[in-house]
C-alpha cells in the first residue's frame, strides 16, 4: 500500500508540468463514490431515533436523499457487480459471493471503468467488489483490476490484534455471524479510520492537480461484523435502551418458509442481552464510520474541490437487526432491501427528499450522464438525474430485489445455516417488488409463497395481505408487473452463462 504513495507523487508532479497543466485543465465534475457495507437506512437523516450519524446527515442536508432505494441482490457480491456494472444479476450472472463479472460477461465495462477509458483518475479505497470480511482485510478481496489505476488497501487493529478479542455467536467465527467488540484503540489504528486517512491524501493530490478529474471509491468495512468499533462509540448507546425487537414469533405466522430462509441456526442461541449487544456494537459501528465518512467530505471542502466533486454515498443491501426474528441480509424485507442513498454536488438539489424508488443500478447511469461519460448501451438501469433536479420527480416508479434460496446462494452449506438457505440443488428464486405504495414478493413465481404489504398502513411489514379477499385485484396487477419486469433483467440476447457453467466455479458461499 505504502509503496503506491511514491507512484502517484511521480505521476502528479509529471503532470504538472505547467504548460500540460494550462491545456488540459477541464472542468469536468469529479466523483466522490463512498459505500458502507451492510448499512441499513439506520441513519439520522432517515428519521432513525437513535442513531447519531452527523456528517451523513450534513451531506443529505446539501443533496438529495432517496427514501425507497433498494439493492437489486441483498448479499455483497452479487450486489456490488450489479451496482458497478449497472446491470441486473440475471445478466452479470453473478449470484453468490466470491466472484467477479469478468467470469462471465469479461468485455463490459465496469462504472469506474468507462470513467477511466475518458481520461479520469479512478482509485478504489477499501471495499468496493467482494471482499470476505474482515479476513480479506488489507488484500484485493475480489477485485477487478480493469476498474482502478490505483488501489489502497489499509489494515487496522479490527483485522489484527481486536479480532481475537471479539465476542461471537459462533465463537472463532467473525464475517458470517454476529460478533462484536468494543475496540480500547482509537479510530485512526481501525481499518476504516485508516482510509479515511488514505482517502485525505489521494484528495490532496487531486486538490493540487486538476488536469484530470477524479473518480474516488471509498468502501467502508463497518458496520459489516464483526462490529469492532472504538468503545467510544459505544458510549453513546446504552445497552439497556436499545430496541429489542419483541412480537417475531407472531409476525412469522403468515409468512412463507422462504420469506425466512436467511435465519442462521446459531441464532437459536440469541438471548434479549446479546441482542440489546449486538444493536448498540452495530449502532456504535455506524457513527464510527459515519465521522470517518465525516473526515473525507471535509477534505472536499477545505481542499476546495466540493463544488465540483458529486458525492454518493451509499450500501450494498439493509440488514436485519431482529425485525420477523431475522438477522443480517439476504431476506426481502425491507431492512434487507432497502439501502440509505445521498447524493450531492453540482446539479443536485439541495436538501431533497424524493419517493421515488430508486435502485443501485441506476447509479451507473446517473453518474455517466451528470459527468459527460459514455455508458455502454446495455445498461439496465434508470437515469436519477430528473430526480435529482426535482426530487419530487417519479423517475421509473419502481425498484426490484431478488434472492436466491438452495443451489448456493450465500448461506452455503455450512454447519448452522437453516436448509432453506443451505440446500445444495434446486434453486428457488425470491422477487420482490417495491412501488411508492406496496411491497409485492413472490417465491418460485408465486408457486412457493407470495406476500404484500401496504407501506401507507404497515412499513414494518407486519401483515401480509397477499391472501386477502380484498387485496386480490392488487395482487394479481402486481403480479403482473413483476413478472413482465423479471423477463427484462435478463440480457437482451439470452442468458448469461453462470460461472460455474463456464468452469470457474469456485464456491466460497459463506458471507464473512
Ligand atoms: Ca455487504
Amino acid at each position: 500500500m505504502m509503496s503506491l504513495r511514491p507512484f502517484l507523487s511521480v505521476l502528479c508532479i509529471g503532470l504538472l508540468a505547467p504548460t500540460a497543466l494550462k491545456a488540459a485543465e477541464n472542468s469536468r465534475p469529479n466523483v466522490l463514490f463512498i459505500i458502507s457495507d451492510d448499512l441499513n437506512a439506520s441513519l439520522g437523516s432517515y428519521g432513525h431515533p437513535l442513531v447519531k450519524t452527523p456528517n451523513l446527515d450534513k451531506l443529505a442536508a446539501r443533496g438529495v436523499r432517496f427514501q425507497n432505494a433498494a439493492c437489486q441482490f441483498p448479499l455483497c457480491g452479487p450486489s456490488r457487480n450489479s451496482m458497478l456494472t449497472g446491470l441486473y444479476p440475471n445478466t452479470t450472472g453473478i449470484l453468490a459471493n466470491s466472484q467477479i463479472f469478468r467470469q462471465t460477461i469479461p468485455s463490459h465495462h465496469s462504472l469506474s471503468q468507462a470513467f477511466r477509458l475518458e481520461g479520469y483518475f479512478a482509485a478504489r479505497i477499501g471495499k468496493l467488489y467482494h471482499y470476505n470480511v474482515p479476513l480479506s482485510i488489507g488484500t484485493n478481496g475480489h477485485d477487478d483490476p480493469g476498474s482502478w489505476e490505483m488501489e489502497i488497501n489499509p489494515t487496522g487493529v479490527d483485522r489484527m490484534q481486536d479480532m481475537d478479542e471479539a465476542f461471537s455467536l459462533i465463537p472463532g467465527s467473525y464475517g458470517g455471524t454476529l460478533s462484536w467488540h468494543a475496540s480500547a484503540h482509537p479510530d485512526e489504528k481501525h481499518t476504516d479510520g485508516m482510509m479515511a486517512r488514505e482517502a485525505e491524501w489521494v484528495l490532496e493530490r487531486c486538490a493540487k492537480d486538476k488536469s484530470r478529474p477524479f473518480f474516488l471509491a471509498l468502501g467502508f468495512f463497518r458496520p459489516h461484523t464483526p462490529y469492532i468499533a472504538p468503545k467510544t462509540w459505544f458510549e453513546g448507546y446504552p445497552k439497556e435502551q436499545m430496541p429489542v425487537v419483541q412480537g417475531w414469533k407472531e409476525d412469522q405466522a403468515d409468512l412463507p418458509a422462504h420469506a425466512l430462509g436467511s435465519y442462521k441456526k446459531e441464532q437459536d442461541n440469541l438471548t434479549d442481552d446479546l441482542r440489546s449487544q449486538a444493536i448498540q456494537a452495530y449502532y456504535a459501528s455506524i457513527s464510527f464510520m459515519d465521522a470517518q465518512a465525516g473526515i473525507v467530505l471535509n477534505a472536499l471542502d477545505r481542499l476546495g474541490l466540493a463544488e465540483n466533486t458529486i458525492v454518493v454515498f451509499t450500501s450494498d443491501h439493509g440488514y436485519h437487526m431482529g425485525e420477523h426474528g431475522l438477522w443480517q441480509k439476504q431476506s426481502l424485507f425491507e431492512e434487507s432491501a432497502r439501502v440509505p442513498l445521498i447524493m450531492a454536488g453540482p446539479g443536485v438539489t439541495k436538501g431533497g427528499v424524493a419517493q421515488a424508488p430508486a435502485g443501485l443500478i441506476d447509479l451507473y447511469p446517473t453518474l455517466t450522464e451528470m459527468c459527460g461519460v459514455k455508458a455502454p448501451a446495455n445498461l439496465q438501469g434508470q437515469s436519477l438525474v430528473p430526480i435529482l433536479k426535482d426530487p419530487k420527480a417519479p423517475g421509473r416508479g419502481w425498484v426490484i430485489s431478488q434472492v436466491m434460496r438452495g443451489g448456493g446462494g450465500g448461506g452455503g452449506k455450512k454447519k448452522g445455516a437453516s436448509p432453506a438457505v443451505g440446500a445444495v440443488g434446486k434453486r428457488i428464486f425470491g422477487y420482490s417488488l417495491r412501488t411508492p405504495r406496496w411491497r409485492y414478493t413472490e417465491w418460485n413465481e408465486g408457486k412457493e409463497g407470495k406476500e404484500l404489504y401496504d407501506h401507507d398502513t404497515d412499513p414494518k411489514e407486519l401483515t401480509n395481505l397477499a391472501d386477502k379477499a380484498e387485496h386480490a385485484a392488487t395482487v394479481t396487477e402486481l403480479s403482473t408487473q413483476l413478472q413482465g419486469i423479471v423477463k427484462t433483467t435478463f440480457p437482451a440476447d439470452g442468458v448469461t452463462p453462470s460461472p460455474k457453467e463456464l468452469g470457474m466455479w469456485a464456491p466460497n458461499l459463506t458471507d464473512p
